[in-house]
């Protein structure tokens, strides 16, 4: 493989291909725990690579349709696995997944990839995208030579949205209160979702509090996204 841009070039055109996109990179320092290789080296460092907004489904969807029982149980890990899975063997990177056991810790890692902060939903919040963005995967690289070249380890500082939003509609919006700033109540809103009242709102609309918020409105999934995403929460079990 070619010099760093070369190759962030190459795994930008393979993503974007699939409709995803590179959400950062942490780069680890000698105190941090690493995921590990089958042969027990350990990673460098890790490239985020997630969803924002509308690209993702579109080829998803066609993936789905083209696939015998529509991709299984879990059809967004299953694509998620086809995409990634090759283009990690061409990086010579480990592919690692936020919904396999045990679960990697992708929402600090994007807090030190991209000094993303969170929103009182639990979600982090990024003053583009909103709360409409969320990780499928990241590479992990046994070797990294700052190819990112945009300085990992010296974030400038972003804008927290929810620090300069005065009304924080989102508090207000979840029927049963589950959204506050301190503490996301999971086992009230997975009450309220197996409702007959979070079957017809929720459920089918998406999350009340998520779509009252301001930010990235323009990123916004496809209603079919967002419904798929809400039925995936498998309730009413924890
Ligand atoms: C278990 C899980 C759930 C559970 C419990 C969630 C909870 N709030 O406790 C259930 C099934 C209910 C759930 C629901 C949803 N989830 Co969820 N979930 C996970 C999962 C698989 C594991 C979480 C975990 O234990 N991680 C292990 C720990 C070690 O990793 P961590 O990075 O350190 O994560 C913890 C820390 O971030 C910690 N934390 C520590 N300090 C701080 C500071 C701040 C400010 C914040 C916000 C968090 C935080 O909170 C996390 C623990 O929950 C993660 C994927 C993942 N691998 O992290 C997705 C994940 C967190 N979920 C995600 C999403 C999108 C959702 C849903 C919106 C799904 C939907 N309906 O569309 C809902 C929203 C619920 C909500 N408001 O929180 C996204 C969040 C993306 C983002 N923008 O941040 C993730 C990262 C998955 C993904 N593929 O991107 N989820
Ligand atoms: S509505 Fe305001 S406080 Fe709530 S998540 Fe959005 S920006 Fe943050
Ligand atoms: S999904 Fe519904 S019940 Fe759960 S936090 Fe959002 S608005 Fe509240």
């Amino acid at each position: 493989m070619s010099g760093p841009s070369a190759v962030l070039d190459r795994l930008d055109a393979l993503l974007a291909a699939q409709g995803l996109m590179r959400l950062g990179v942490v780069q680890f320092d000698a105190g941090d725990t690493t995921p590990a290789f089958g042969d027990g080296r350990r990673a460098a460092a890790v490239v985020l690579v997630g969803v924002t907004g509308q690209a993702m489904w579109p080829v998803f969807s066609a993936w789905r349709a083209a696939t015998v029982h529509g991709g299984g149980e879990n059809p967004l890990d299953r694509w998620s696995e086809t995409v990634l899975d090759p283009i990690a063997a061409e990086m010579g990177a480990l592919a690692l997944y936020p919904s396999r056991a045990p679960y990697q810790p992708f929402q600090s890692w994007a807090m030190r990839a991209e000094g993303l902060k969170g929103s009182p939903l639990g979600l982090l919040i990024h003053p583009v995208f909103g709360l409409w963005h969320s990780f499928r995967g990241a590479l992990a690289f046994v070797e990294w030579d700052d190819w990112s070249g945009d300085g990992a380890d010296v974030l400038p500082a972003i804008p927290h949205p929810c620090d300069d939003c005065a009304e924080k509609p989102c508090l207000s919006a979840c029927p049963v209160g589950a959204v506050s700033l301190d503490r996301f109540d999971v086992t009230g809103c997975r009450g309220h979702l197996a409702s007959g009242e979070g079957q017809a709102g929720c459920m089918r609309g998406g999350c009340l509090a998520r779509n009252a918020c301001p930010v990235g409105v323009a990123y916004r999934y496809p209603e079919a996204q967002v419904r798929f995403h809400m039925q995936a929460l498998k309730l009413p079990a924890l």
